[in-house]
């Protein structure tokens, strides 16, 4: 038997000095992204001890409470609960020459990703080739020793984000310590809030985490949170917590539930500390659009199902993996299922619904394609390199806390200088460890034509997977849309155009730093 009472006792976490974003989620409309170098190590000291009062105030046991009340007044049928309550939150991070000119002691003793930080990992850990290369990024990625820091401001109301982000950059203390090196705006679309630039519903599926997730069926269904969610331990996200095991418990059927060793990283005051990956990926979306009617008419599929095919989900959000539900074969319908005027938007919409599938049914891809963007970042229940028994706890080791936003003006297909605008995803995620997680994801799942590999119960694939058709960086890329026939080639539209990893501190470290203790 799992232990579950392991489950109550070991998941006190610490939230009002754990930083928000990570555990709770900003998510806001409207975000201000300062990215900032400091001057000299006092100033930027000064400054910090300043600002850790507001930090404070948006911890995650800040944020979690407001998206709680946020979540109960929709459920109550308000319609726009931000014209009821309103919040504005800021977090600061630091990346590793941050934490060096600071000063802060120790700091060797940090992993090597992070103190290489996401420059030098690029081409080889995380496919930043070709037009991704670091080369080509924005300023002031080029050069990291221009990224010390990031200053996270986000709230409900894009004129309470400017008075707020006035506020923190006109006082002196600030002026003294920091130059802004690029002031990075993140809006959610007015257009189609919810939805990325290439017209997904994004932020659906992630990680519950126990202790802050509760449950929504305590008793027939206590180890997920909504349905399809899986609990996990908090330490996969946060220094000084239980984590998950990568070994199935023979006793019990999905991931393993008993807690695993805490998590530690770094200098031994970590504990409560999160690590961030910042990622500007640029998205082309009217090629995306031309490559996805190409591939369509080729197989004589509607757009709608070429979508959910690359994806994983329709527009909607609506899962294209539905085969539980259905008593016989289950074909994916051609059109989005979800769609709000001739389908169900509860698919998309419903946490009751959105989420609860998983691949094991369909292991060779009928349904939904073995390299398809959602399975190949987040495989659930399949066969990997772990083996047959140890696949689905060992997956639950590599799962990110997704906080993206995207930026830039939507597509308007008649606007003639639409098609050149910069627009595409800011994405952010935590983790206790970048390798075991992002890089992870990104070069031994995401990145490999041969991931997953055929699962030894069902009959071979005729051809290998190919590559995540979303966030693969190849720009002739293939994918096995249909596991009987060859892999088809896709071209891939998401350029790498910046980014960097950072530390984000527990509370009191931050206050510690700024008073001179650290
Ligand atoms: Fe992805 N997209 O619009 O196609 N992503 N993503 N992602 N992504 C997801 O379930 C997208 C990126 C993950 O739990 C959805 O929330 C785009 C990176 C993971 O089932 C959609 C970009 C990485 C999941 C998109 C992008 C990931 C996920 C479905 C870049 C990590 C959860 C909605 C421009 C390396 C999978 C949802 C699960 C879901 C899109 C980037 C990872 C629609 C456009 C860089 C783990």
């Amino acid at each position: 038997m799992p232990n579950t009472n392991a489950t109550h006792a070991n998941t006190t976490l610490n939230l009002r000095n754990i930083q928000g974003n990570g555990l709770g989620g900003f998510n806001k409309d409207h975000q201000s992204n300062l990215f900032l170098k400091f001057r000299n190590a006092d100033a930027a000291r000064e400054w910090i001890k300043d600002i850790a009062d507001t930090i404070a105030g948006s911890s995650s046991a800040d944020v979690i409470q407001f998206n709680n009340q946020f979540s109960t007044l929709r459920a109550q049928g308000v319609r726009h609960p931000e014209t009821l309550i309103s919040a504005v939150w800021t977090n600061l991070v630091f990346s590793w020459r941050g934490l060096a000119v600071l000063k802060v002691p120790d700091v060797n003793a940090f992993p090597e990703d992070f103190k290489q930080g996401m420059k030098a990992r690029g081409p080889g850990k995380i496919g930043d080739t070709g037009e991704s290369a670091p080369d080509h990024w924005i300023d002031p990625f080029k050069n990291p020793d221009d990224v010390h820091a990031l200053l996270i401001v986000a709230a409900d109301d894009a004129h309470e984000l400017v008075r707020t982000v006035q506020q923190i950059t006109s006082n002196p203390k600030f002026q003294a310590a920091v130059t802004i090196t690029l002031d990075q705006a993140g809006n959610t679309r007015p257009d189609l809030p919810g939805h990325e630039h290439f017209g997904f519903k994004d932020g659906i599926s992630q990680p519950g985490v126990k202790g802050v997730d509760p449950p929504d069926d305590p008793l027939g269904n206590p180890t997920q949170g909504h349905p399809g969610q899986d609990l996990l331990w908090p330490g996969e996200f946060v220094i000084g917590y239980a984590t998950q095991i990568p070994r199935a418990d023979a006793e019990f059927d999905g991931p393993n539930q008993n807690p695993g060793p805490i998590s530690a990283s770094g200098p031994d005051w970590t504990r409560d500390s999160s690590y961030l990956v910042f990622r500007r990926l640029r998205q082309n979306v009217p090629a995306f659009e031309q490559e996805v009617s190409r591939v369509a008419q080729k197989l004589g599929w509607h757009s709608d199902l070429t979508g959910a095919k690359l994806v994983g989900r329709y527009k909607s959000g609506a899962p294209i993996e539905q085969r539980k539900f259905q008593p016989g074969p289950y074909t994916p319908p051609p059109i989005d299922p979800g769609n709000p005027v001739t389908g169900n938007p509860a698919l998309g919409n419903s946490n009751a619904l959105n989420n609860n599938f998983e691949f094991g049914d369909d292991p060779r891809g009928a349904i939904c394609p073995v390299a398809a963007h959602v399975r190949k970042a987040y495989p659930r229940d399949e066969f990997t390199p772990a083996g047959k028994q140890d696949s689905e706890s060992s997956t639950q080791t590599h799962r990110i806390l997704r906080r993206g936003i995207p930026y830039g003006a939507p597509y308007v297909p008649h606007y003639p200088t639409s098609a050149t605008v910069d627009r595409g995803l800011l994405f952010l995620c935590y983790q206790n460890s970048i390798t075991d997680h992002f890089e992870f994801i990104q070069q031994t799942w995401v990145d490999s034509k041969t991931f997953p590999p055929s699962d030894p119960g069902a009959k071979p694939l005729a051809d290998q997977p190919g590559d995540d058709p979303i966030i693969a960086q190849n720009a002739d890329g293939t994918i096995l849309l249909d596991p009987d026939a060859k892999a088809v080639t896709i071209s891939h539209f998401v350029q790498t155009t910046g980014g960097e990893y950072f530390f984000s501190p527990s509370v009191d470290v931050l206050k510690r730093i700024g008073a001179g203790q650290l």
